[in-house]
């Protein structure tokens, strides 16, 4: 019996493995120089936030100093923060974008 897989003819259920990846929060940082309507673009751009969350976001980061700008997997997140601090710099702002793991 093909279900019987040990010589001892005892049955062993087989489980596949499955390992979620770490997901890393992107965090957006507070500044006093990047302009309100840079960020809400970064958030539409980068990560794909609706004009209304947009603006929801960047202005809690405004007053709480930082917030969650997404949530994914460690490549991504870091390819997400590099592409956003370019094109920051390339305009002259200071924003201030990092990746932490989720606890
Ligand atoms: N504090 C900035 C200003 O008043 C706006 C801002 C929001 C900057 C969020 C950075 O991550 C940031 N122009």
């Amino acid at each position: 019996d093909p279900r019987f897989n040990d010589q001892s003819n005892t049955q062993t259920l087989e489980r596949t493995q499955i390992t979620r990846p770490r997901l890393y929060r992107v965090l957006l940082l507070n500044d006093d120089y990047t302009p309100m309507e840079f960020v809400v673009m970064v958030l539409g751009r980068y990560f794909r936030k609706s004009d209304s969350d947009a603006e929801m976001i960047m202005l809690a980061v405004h007053r709480k100093g930082q917030g969650v700008a997404g949530v994914y997997t460690r490549e991504v997140a870091e390819t997400k923060v590099a592409q956003v601090i370019e094109h920051a710099r390339s305009e002259g702002y200071p924003l201030r974008v990092v990746a932490e793991p989720e606890p």
